[in-house]
Formats: C-alpha cells, sequence, structure tokens
C-alpha cells in the first residue's frame, strides 16, 4: 500500500512552525518507543525543543474533565498524537485548542475527516493490521526510518508471541533481533520492563520513558540497566503474591472467585496462575480498582469454552473480550452486581 502525503519534510516543517507541541501517547511500550522515535525524527532532527509529553490516566482510552483542562490551559499550536485512538470528540477537542492535530496510530476506528487534523493511520484507511502491527511501524513508514530494536519492541509489546503468524512482519522483526543478537524472548523481557511504569501506575513514569528507550534502536542496554524498571518489576511480583494469598470465594459448579483492590495492571498475571495452580473449572478475578471502572478476568483450568460468554461480555459492555480459555472485561463500577449476576451462571454453564 502507498502512503499519502504528507511527506517527512512537510511534517517537520509543521513542528517547526509550531514551536508549542503536546506529545500525547499511549503508556504501553508501543506507545513509548513511538513517541521517542516521533521525538527523534521530528524534534531533534531540526534542532526544535521537545514536546511536552501527555498520558491520559491508565486504562482511559478518552479525555475527561482534569486531562481536558490541562491540555486546554498549555498553550500548544499543534498536538500530536501516537498509538492511542481517541474518540472523535477528543480530538475535535485538541484541535479546537491547538488548532492543529496529527495522529499516528495502528488501531481500529473511524478516520477522522476534519481540515485541522492529520489522520496518518493505515488501518483506518483499510490497510490490514497485519501489515501494521504496531504504532512503532507506522511512524517508521511516515518518517522514513528504517525497521530498528525500537521498532520491533512495540511490535513485541502490542503483540508477543502472535507476531509469528504474520510470516511477512515476523520476518521483518527476525531480521532486526538477528542482526542484534537479541531473541523473541530477550525483547519481550525488555517489553516487561518498559511496561512496569504502567503496571504500578506510575504516569510520571510513563512520559518520562521515552527519554530512557531513545538510544535503544540499535541497543537494549539502556532498558535492561534502568533500575527504576527491575524495582517495578520486584514490587509487581510482590503484589501478586500478595493477592494470590487471599481467600477464595467457592461459586459452585467447580468455579471460584478471588476478590482484590489494587492499582496495579496485574489482573491477568493473576487470574493465569490462579488458573494453572488448579486442574478443572475456572477461575473469576474480580479487581475493584481506584477510579469510576473494575476489571474482571475469567480463565479457564481445564475443558470448556468461554465463547459464548464472551460473546456475551461484548454484547454487553463497551470493552470486553476473549477466546475460548479466557475472558476480560471493564465493569462501570454501578454495573458490578447486575453483570456479575449473569456472568457467573454463563461461565458455569460453559465448563465441560
Ligand atoms: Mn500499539
Amino acid at each position: 500500500m502507498t502512503l499519502a502525503p504528507p511527506a517527512l519534510d512537510e511534517l517537520r516543517e509543521k513542528v517547526k512552525a509550531a514551536g508549542n507541541t503536546l506529545l500525547v501517547h499511549h503508556w504501553d511500550t508501543d506507545g513509548i518507543c513511538s513517541a521517542a522515535i516521533v521525538e527523534m525524527e521530528l524534534f531533534e532532527a531540526t534542532g526544535t525543543p521537545l514536546p511536552k509529553r501527555f498520558t491520559p490516566p491508565m486504562g482511559n482510552f478518552f479525555l475527561t474533565d482534569p486531562e481536558r483542562e490541562e491540555i486546554a490551559s498549555g498553550g500548544h499550536d499543534l498536538v500530536i498524537v501516537v498509538d492511542m485512538s481517541f474518540p472523535p470528540r477528543d480530538i475535535l477537542f485538541m484541535a479546537d485548542q491547538a488548532g492543529s492535530v496529527v495522529i499516528l496510530d495502528h488501531h481500529v476506528g473511524p478516520l477522522i475527516e476534519d481540515p485541522r487534523v492529520e489522520h496518518l493511520n493505515p488501518v483506518v484507511k483499510g490497510d490490514s493490521q497485519d501489515n501494521n502491527p504496531a504504532t512503532t511501524f507506522v511512524v517508521s513508514r511516515y518518517l522514513d526510518r528504517e525497521l530498528d530494536l525500537l521498532s520491533v519492541l512495540g511490535a513485541v509489546g502490542d503483540l508477543g508471541k502472535k507476531l509469528r503468524k504474520s510470516p511477512e512482519v515476523w520476518a521483518k522483526v527476525q531480521r532486526v533481533m538477528d542482526e542484534h543478537s537479541e531473541d523473541l524472548e530477550t525483547v519481550q523481557s525488555a517489553v516487561d520492563l518498559i511496561d512496569s511504569s504502567y503496571k504500578v501506575g506510575d504516569r510520571g513514569g510513563v512520559t518520562a520513558a521515552p527519554s530512557i528507550v531513545k538510544p535503544c534502536g540499535a541497543d537494549l542496554s539502556d532498558v535492561r540497566t534502568f533500575g527504576q524498571w527491575a524495582e517495578n518489576l520486584k514490587r509487581i511480583d510482590a503484589e501478586i503474591d500478595s493477592v494470590l494469598e487471599r481467600p477464595l470465594k467457592d461459586l459452585g459448579s467447580g468455579l471460584v472467585m478471588l476478590e482484590m483492590d489494587t492499582g496495579m495492571e496485574i489482573i491477568s498475571a493473576v487470574t493465569r496462575k490462579l488458573a494453572w495452580s488448579r486442574t478443572e473449572g475456572a477461575s473469576i478475578v474480580y479487581n475493584s480498582k481506584p477510579g469510576p471502572n473494575d476489571q474482571v478476568y475469567v480463565r479457564l483450568s481445564g475443558d470448556g469454552d468461554l465463547t459464548d460468554a464472551v460473546k456475551w461480555a461484548k454484547g454487553r459492555l463497551a470493552s470486553a473480550g476473549g477466546k475460548k480459555e479466557v475472558l476480560g472485561a471493564v465493569v462501570p463500577k454501578e454495573e458490578r452486581e447486575e453483570f456479575m449476576s449473569e456472568l457467573v451462571p454463563k461461565v458455569q454453564a460453559s465448563l465441560g
């Protein structure tokens, strides 16, 4: 697929002319590495002062009033959004504030058609998700940059082992990893370090992270030696262990439930550990986390098929998903009771 303008030079001119840019990026490895690439190619390459970085409160793929106020008070004349698919109303709000928005992304969503918005996302223009495994790949294409370990970090962060399923992309990823004597496992452990900032709920750590990863296009040692991230991983492991010591509720028919209230992003790891410690039935983990939404995860230990339950949850909530052996959903706090009273029998019915 050929990419439409603007050419790199036009983007650089836009950045230089703006002067006061806000760089909004996703809190995960792909968002952090994409932000680093954007800063190097559009700002450092043109001698333009670096943008102010911003990530929404983790878990929010939209803006609430405090973020709107923060953006409005910044006096920005350009907003660049990387690796986040905001609702159109939030993008238009940014355009109202700054006059100009550039989006670099690979998420599925509506094409935003507004003269003030440059929406650079091959996927919303009809290209496949397989061709665009990460925003690091998208920015590399638009910013005319060879794929490097930063691009690979983004792709491994978003897709992990699933990268092997698209042969073309996997070949590119492998070539870069081979060049630098890395493999999927070693890159994944670097991703775990970078993702640890959002997993412990450290928003400031997330917006500081692009500076740490910038030298990592050819060498991941700056990721591996950044002490805060190693420290975060220890805290995450300790939190998982302590949560798993809590008493389980027996819901009957082979289903057990663990309730927790943590601000750390550990529910998928906790559910996996719990489910794998049992030989049959299923485990539900419910996190009453700080903020307006809770999280729930379900995982099978033995036979069963959660596909129908996943379908039902997707029809019921804005954010739900899963597959045969796992279900995950974001539950607005006020919907907890009703949702759980319907979910439990659905899971029990899906056990083999
Ligand atoms: Mn991404």
